[in-house]
């Protein structure tokens, strides 16, 4: 039996649902806000570069897109410069009071990671760039370590397949004691690349990672989704990886789409049942949903697990 359970009207958000000309909607963050489900979503604009919209749900299926977009490149400082190209695949983190957004920008000098700062999620300030080049996938965990901000993110290397690492911060601004926490593993559904997905979840057993792996075929490039478990003190140490993908793309908008065969998570939202919501872009064009219990999900890391470092 699957772990996710697709919601049945999937794709919850296409672009027919945007008021302002888009291509796609897709690869969005999702996080609770004074009972409403908010969602910041990725769409390709008809010159293939990606702008932020915002929409808004109460049951976290149905969702009202905002009449203008939510972000677009900047055109000041040094963000203008770094953005040229676009903003990509946001995640939102609530921590210390301020939601904290961060997201992929783009421009020819590479691809850097954007870090905006918001207290209502309508109002919103660009903080800082938080990265250099060739990182991408950078998700902010919801608590502190030792009085630091953690985050995972997925930096770019010729040498070795892209793998996942952890940062520490005292201030969000300023990143270190880096370091390569798992590493896709060979002839596996994940060994050409892997990224951080949704923001982790704190669960009894550890931090709960939705991250995406990806695998060659001569068809192109399969996305798929598996689960981690980080240490609950320690999220550089990783307990466990379930072996197995736990979502891949199925239905029609998963296997054909802007970008072929994709399912691409950015948000898991944790409810008080024990289940969660998990968000993911079909194919690069459309916004779909799905729920599992978390019990399941930890299960699935700890039954059947592989290292870290296969
Ligand atoms: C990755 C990113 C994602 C995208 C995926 C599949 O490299 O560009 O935004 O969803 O490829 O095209």
């Amino acid at each position: 039996m699957s772990l996710i359970k697709r919601f049945k009207n999937n794709p919850i958000l296409t672009a027919d649902d945007v008021p302002y000309p888009v291509a796609t909607v897709h690869n969005a963050a999702v996080i609770k806000h004074q009972g409403l489900y908010i969602m910041i979503f990725r769409s390709h604009l008809h010159n293939g570069r990606s702008i932020l919209g915002k929409a808004v749900s109460e049951n976290g299926f149905d969702f009202k897109v905002d009449t203008a977009p939510f972000m677009v490149p900047s055109k000041e400082g040094e963000f203008a410069l770094y953005e040229e190209y676009g903003l990509e695949d946001p995640r939102i983190t609530f921590i210390d009071g301020e939601y904290l957004i961060t997201y992929s920008a783009y421009s020819r000098h590479g691809v850097r990671i954007g870090l905006a700062r918001s207290s209502d999620l309508i109002h919103v300030d660009r903080v800082s760039l938080i990265t250099e080049a060739d990182y991408r996938n950078v998700v902010i965990f919801p608590e502190k370590f030792d009085g630091l901000y953690a985050r995972l993110d997925r930096p770019h290397s010729e040498i070795s397949p892209w793998s996942m690492w952890i940062s520490f911060s005292p201030d969000l601004r300023y990143w270190g004691d880096s370091k390569v926490i798992m590493k896709p593993a060979m002839y596996h559904w994940d060994e050409m690349k892997i990224g951080p997905g949704a923001p982790p979840i704190k669960t009894r057993h550890g931090w709960l990672n939705i991250y995406h792996g990806v695998f060659p075929t001569m068809d192109g490039s399969v996305y798929r989704l598996g689960a981690a478990l980080h240490d609950l003190h320690d999220p550089g140490k990783i307990i466990a990886v379930g072996d197995n993908w736990i979502l891949q793309p199925e239905d029609p908008w998963e296997v054909t789409g802007y970008v072929h065969n994709v399912v691409f998570s950015c948000a898991a939202v944790p409810e008080d049942d024990g289940t969660v919501k998990i968000y993911w872009g079909g194919a690069d064009k459309v916004m779909c949903a799905g729920t599992a219990k978390i019990s399941a999900l930890v299960a699935h890391c700890l039954d059947n697990p592989r290292s870290p470092f296969p």
